[in-house]
Order: structure tokens, then C-alpha cells, then sequence
């Protein structure tokens, strides 16, 4: 390679960044980087729309690595081409506090636009990103001023195209005909356990060409003119596009290209001398960056620059020409809420037949549909059982070819939706929610967790919640989930008790700006309580409160979450009835409550008061934090069972009489 050619001297200076940081963290992963960084060159040269010194504008390309394991390809990049990731950063690669992780985490470093690193995950959330960009455009592209006009750029590795969600994504972005999104498919044959041919060896380009994507090959991923000619070909195509990119991971490793010993651990010493001499590079040399690398890319990204100048030009007229619009733009992108937002959310009255609290819930947010034109969203193929649809806006579908619609049809595609969710949310300028039953959580795990790793308001709705939705029987019946979701840090799970609770915690979800919600409803009808006898259901805000209390200090505290309240506040009758007194404690969300000052937690749970019972049609894990060493958990350790509702409830024992015992022996007395 001529290194006195300044594409071969960027390209060999990012591929030797990523051999030294490697080695000097004493882990990592050099053999992608070495082997994409032409590629890399290419898209931030020449191809991507950005300006390193305005990182966040809302109009420039997105970047997906998502291969997040090559990270230092990213931040090798993301130095040479400006953004604010200095040698010092790649030099403390993969150490406490660096902006340099060991993969790309949002918010952690200029130009990480996602976390990524389980793969699949990036290429969801690109999908999400690109959907987000036509969703915009759909809405503020006014007057002949396109404020909202960019792409969304993946690359993807040998991982991403075998892990499932990369079939959903290929399928959902093909039907939609996303003509933004193109992924780079690094196809160099080798995975982290050896040579891909051990167990995959379908033609990726004929699948996504399958799903209606333009495909093209690149045969040489060191040639970039025909790297470069393929990206805009792939601009020009109306369709999204699949460059696969025939690549050697480690490429100029004497002995250890095209192997999967260079995947993910330091060349060595010996070895990376000998692949600087391959690559005419200074052998003792750690970390270089010649002077005419970093001129080379500043002048590189004076395309960008200009790009956002004249991007503010544009939005400066448009916002002349359509005030109101421009004045949602600035609101929705700071995610800033309008006044009086959720005046609009309906109060139901008591009613002892009462309604689903998926019902409800449905119906809180119809309402705010109407004042939040950035609640977008949908379900996988479930809609008229998650009551997610937002008709009462009067909003439509978004279909390929237009994206005005704010109801995102996910079809049967769980992972995928988590994931384009989250990349719906990280896009900036829309609130997403998305829906299944709470059982189909599983299918989504990840991406929930990212979403809260990430800091991202997406609102996961899960209805039919427990074995009291029926006769679908245990495949259905969710027992362990609610378990797991409490314990995802940063994630805020509701499991409102009625109506109002579930109007409540939609307004929760939405005024928590920098977080997940998960809202966990009912199939089967509830009551409506009479709150005019019980406490207000704003109490859901504090996470957990006194919802019936006792005149004096009680005998029992009763905690109970969803259906399961109106089962404790039923015992609670009959409890007095034997003179023993018994308060009720709603506690919709465990996280909420625990963040409450000591003062107000002790005067629902008083410390004094050691007789507790937890009640939740589900695994009891987690509950001895409230119930304590003395509790007892009216719960399930079993899967459920396919019969009417109120029968599985009854043979699992959710029974007043149960919760009374429970009671009983919660305060020492033998059970009836
Ligand atoms: C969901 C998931 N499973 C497993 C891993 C662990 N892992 C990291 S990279 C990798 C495969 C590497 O193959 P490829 O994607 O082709 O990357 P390359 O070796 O070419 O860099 C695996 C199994 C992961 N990061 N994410
Ligand atoms: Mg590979």
C-alpha cells in the first residue's frame, strides 16, 4: 500500500489505532476494524452528512455500528474526522470512565448515535432511526424548506445477518420501503469461534433482495472507489440497501488475517510490528497520526460543515414561513410537554363492573394522542387486544410511501419493535409506545433493557398480564416476568389496580423524560373504585400509597398490585369482621416507591408493623423487601393453566379466603 496516498494513510491510521488500542487495553477487538476501515473512510470522508463540531443536529446523517464490538473503528473515526474523542480517549480504550467503552454507549461520546453491542440490536434501532427521519419529513417538510432531509448508515457483521432480528429488520424496512436506510454488510467470513462456513451459508444478498432491498456487492473492501461508487448508488435507490462488502478481518496480519484469532483479542507485540512493516508503516511506532492524516480529514469535513449552514438557512425561513410548526419542532426535540397536557386524560367514575385496565388505558392514551402529536406508536399485530390503536385522532397508518400516519403496524415482530422503538426515541422529535402481551416481553428483553441503559422514554404497554387472562393457558400467562422487569435498572414498571390508576400511569410514562415505562394491564374487567371511600389514584405517582386505611394503627398491612387490590381490599372486609384490622397498600410501581424519602415510605409500610402479606398473581421474587422476614406472599410459584380467568384464579388461589389466612398467619395466628 502507498502510504505517501492520504486515503492509504487514513486508512492504515485507523487501522493501526485499532491494533494499538487493542493491544494496550489488553482486550478488544482488532480484526473488524482492520478489515472495514476503507469502508470507514469512505462513509465519513466522503459519503456522511455531518458536522463534527455540531454532533447533535437533528439533520445529520445517522451512524449505526452495529458490529459494536468494533468499536474502535468508531472511535478512531469519530477522532480523525473532528468529533470530541481525543488520542488520549482511544489511548484509555476500554478503562473506568473513558468516553472510549468497550462498545459504542449513547451519550457516553460525541457521534455514538446507540449502544450497541448485543448484535442485531443496532440494526433494529436503525431501522427505527430511518422510520423516525420519514415520519419527520412527513410532518415538517413545508414550503419547499426540507428541514428534515438525512440517512441512516449501519454497518453490520457476519453476526448481525445471523442473529434473527435481522430478518425482521430486512423485512419490516423492506415492506416500508425505507430508501434511507443502507447497512454495510461486512462479509469477511469469519465469526468470533471460527470461519463463518461452520454454520451459515445462505446468500444474504438474495434475502434482502427478497425483502425488496437493493443489493450490491463490493468484491474488494479495499477498493474504495467502487466502495464509494456502491454508497451512492445505494442514495440513489429508492429502496434500502444492502452493500456487502468483501472484507479480510485483520487485514495485513501476516499470520493472523482471515482468522478468527483476530476477532476479539490483542495481535500481540510481534505481530502488529510485523503488520506495520506489511503496511509501510513506522514499526515502533504506538498510536501515530501524521500531521497530514488530521489535515486531510478536517478539510474532508468542510462538506458537512457547509451542509448545516445551509441547513440553517433553510430552517430559519421555514420557521418565518410556519411559525406554529417550527415552535412543535423546538418543543417535541427538547421533549419539552405543552401546557396543560394531561388535563385531557379522563377520570372514570367508580363503577363495580368496571373495565379492563388494557381498556382504560387504551383510552388515556386516545386522549393524549390528541395533545401529543409526537405519541407514535403501535403493536405487533395485536392492536385490538393491547387497545393500542390511536383512532380517536383520527390518524392513520404509516405505510410505505407515506409516513404521515402516526400507528406503526409492527406485524408479528417483537424484537424488532423494542428495537425500532428505541431507535425511534434516540432519533429525537417523536414519543414512542409499543404493545404485546406482557408474555411476548421475552421476545423484546433486550431491547427494553437498552432502552433504559440508553435513558429512552419509550412506553412498553404489556396487557393480559397474569394467569387470571385465561383460558389461553400457561403459554400466555406471564408469572416471572414482572420479576425481571423490576429488576432492569432505570425502568419504571406500573401495574395499575383499576381505571384511574391506569389513566395515572400514563401520565407518568409520559412525564418521564429520561426513562422507559412499562405499563402492565389486565385482559379481565376490574372494578372502578369508589374513590370517594378509598385514597385518590395519584397516588400512583409516589409509587405505592395508602389506598384503605384503618382508624388506628393496623393489625396487617396488605400490599397488593393490579387486580390483585381489589382481592385485598375484599379480605380487608372480611378481616374486620374478626376484629382484626387491616390497611391496604396499592403499590403500582416498586421502583417509584423506593425512591420516596425515608418519611414517606415508613408512613405507608410503618416499621412497627411486621405482619405483611404481599398479594400478585405471580412469582413471589422481590416481594420480601416490603413483606419482610415475617410476610407472607399470596403468589405463584407455578405456571398457570388454561380455563376461565376467574377459575385459574380460584384454583391458584387468589381467594379472599387465602388472602384472610395469609393475614392470619402473617400475624402468628393459625391458619382457619
Ligand atoms: C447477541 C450476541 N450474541 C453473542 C455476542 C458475542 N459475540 C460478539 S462478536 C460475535 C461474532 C463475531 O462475528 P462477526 O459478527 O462476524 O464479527 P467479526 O468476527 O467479523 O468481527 C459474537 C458471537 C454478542 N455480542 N451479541
Ligand atoms: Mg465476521
Amino acid at each position: 500500500m502507498d502510504v505517501n496516498d492520504l486515503d492509504a494513510l487514513t486508512i492504515t491510521t485507523i487501522r493501526t489505532l485499532a491494533m494499538d488500542a487493542v493491544q494496550k487495553a489488553n482486550s478488544g477487538h482488532p480484526g473488524a476494524p482492520m478489515g472495514l476501515a476503507p469502508a470507514a473512510y469512505v462513509l465519513w470522508g466522503r459519503i456522511m452528512r455531518y458536522d463534527p463540531s455540531a454532533p447533535e443536529w437533528p439533520d445529520r446523517d445517522r451512524f449505526v455500528l452495529s458490529a459494536g464490538h468494533a468499536s474502535m473503528l468508531l472511535y478512531a473515526a469519530l477522532h480523525l474526522f473532528g468529533f470530541g474523542i481525543g488520542l488520549d480517549d482511544i489511548k484509555s480504550f476500554r478503562q473506568w470512565a473513558s468516553h472510549t467503552p468497550g462498545h459504542p454507549e449513547f451519550a457516553d461520546t460525541p457521534g455514538v448515535d446507540t449502544t450497541t453491542g448485543p448484535l442485531g440490536q443496532g440494526f433494529g434501532n436503525s431501522v427505527g432511526l430511518a422510520v423516525a427521519e420519514r415520519m419527520l419529513a412527513a410532518r415538517y417538510n413545508r414550503s419547499g424548506h426540507d428541514v428534515v432531509d438525512h440517512r441512516t448508515w449501519v454497518v453490520c457483521s457476519d453476526g448481525d445477518m445471523m442473529e434473527g432480528i435481522s430478518h425482521e429488520a430486512g423485512s419490516l424496512a423492506g415492506f416500508l420501503r425505507l430508501g434511507r436506510l443502507n447497512v454495510v454488510y461486512d462479509d469477511n467470513r469469519v465469526s468470533l469461534s471460527g470461519p463463518t462456513s461452520m454454520t451459515f451459508s445462505e446468500d444474504v444478498t438474495a434475502r434482502f433482495s427478497a425483502y425488496g432491498w437493493h443489493t450490491v456487492t463490493v468484491e474488494d473492501g479495499n477498493d474504495i472507489a467502487a466502495l464509494e461508487a456502491a454508497m451512492r448508488g445505494a442514495i440513489d435507490d429508492e429502496r434500502p440497501s444492502l452493500i456487502r462488502v468483501r472484507t479480510h478481518i485483520a487485514f495485513g496480519s501476516p499470520h493472523k488475517q482471515d482468522t478468527f484469532q483476530a476477532h476479539g483479542s490483542p495481535l500481540g507485540e510481534d505481530e502488529i510490528k510485523a503488520t506495520k512493516q506489511g503496511y509501510g508503516w513506522p514499526e515502533d511506532a504506538h498510536f501515530l497520526v501524521p500531521d497530514e492524516v488530521y489535515q486531510h480529514c478536517h478539510g474532508l469535513t468542510e462538506r458537512g460543515r457547509s451542509a448545516r449552514r445551509d441547513w440553517e438557512e433553510t430552517l430559519a425561513k421555514w420557521r418565518d414561513a410556519e411559525p406554529d410548526l417550527a415552535a412543535q419542532w423546538e418543543r417535541v426535540l427538547a421533549r419539552r410537554l405543552p401546557e396543560g397536557w394531561d388535563d385531557v386524560v379522563p377520570e372514570f367514575p367508580a363503577d363495580d363492573k368496571g373495565d379492563a385496565t388494557r381498556a382504560s388505558a387504551g383510552k388515556a392514551l386516545n386522549a393524549l394522542s390528541g395533545v401529543l402529536p409526537e405519541l407514535v406508536g403501535g403493536s405487533a399485530d395485536l392492536d385490538p387486544s393491547t387497545n393500542t390503536h390511536l383512532g380517536d385522532a383520527g390518524v392513520g397508518d404509516v405505510v410505505a410511501g407515506d409516513y404521515s400516519g402516526r400507528n406503526i403496524q409492527f406485524g408479528v415482530r417483537e424484537h424488532l419493535m423494542g428495537a425500532l422503538a428505541n431507535g425511534l426515541s434516540l432519533h429525537g422529535g417523536l414519543r414512542p409506545f409499543v404493545a404485546t402481551f406482557f408474555m411476548f416481553y421475552d421476545y423484546m428483553k433486550n431491547p427494553v433493557r437498552l432502552a433504559a441503559l440508553m435513558g429512552q422514554p419509550v412506553v412498553f404497554v404489556y396487557t393480559h398480564d397474569s394467569v387470571g387472562l385465561g383460558e389461553d393457558g400457561p403459554t400466555h400467562q406471564p408469572v416471572e416476568n414482572l420479576a425481571a422487569l423490576r429488576a432492569v435498572p432505570f425502568l419504571y414498571l406500573y401495574r395499575p389496580a383499576d381505571a384511574n390508576e391506569a389513566a395515572e400511569a400514563w401520565k407518568a410514562a409520559v412525564a418521564r423524560t429520561d426513562a422507559p415505562s412499562a405499563l402492565v394491564l389486565t385482559r379481565q374487567k376490574v372494578p372502578v373504585l369508589d374513590r370517594s371511600r378509598l385514597a385518590p389514584a395519584d397516588g400512583l405517582h409516589r409509587g405505592g400509597y395508602v389506598l384503605k386505611d384503618t382508624p388506628s394503627t393496623p393489625d396487617v398491612i396488605l400490599i397488593a398490585t393490579g387486580s390483585e387490590v381489589h382481592l385485598a381490599l375484599e379480605a380487608t372486609e372480611r378481616l374486620e369482621g374478626e376484629g382484626i384490622a387491616a390497611r391496604v397498600v396499592s403499590m403500582p410501581c416498586f421502583r417509584l416507591f423506593d425512591e420516596q424519602v425515608a418519611e414517606y415510605r415508613d408512613s405507608v409500610l410503618p416499621a412497627q408493623v411486621t405482619a405483611r402479606v404481599s398479594v400478585e398473581a405471580a412469582s413471589p421474587f422481590g416481594w420480601d423487601r416490603y413483606i419482610g422476614p415475617h410476610g407472607v406472599a399470596v403468589a405463584l410459584d407455578r405456571f398457570g393453566a388454561s380455563a376461565p380467568g376467574d377459575v385459574v384464579m380460584e384454583k391458584l388461589g387468589f381467594t379472599v379466603a387465602n388472602v384472610v389466612d395469609a393475614a392470619r398467619r402473617a400475624m402468628g395466628k393459625d391458619p382457619r
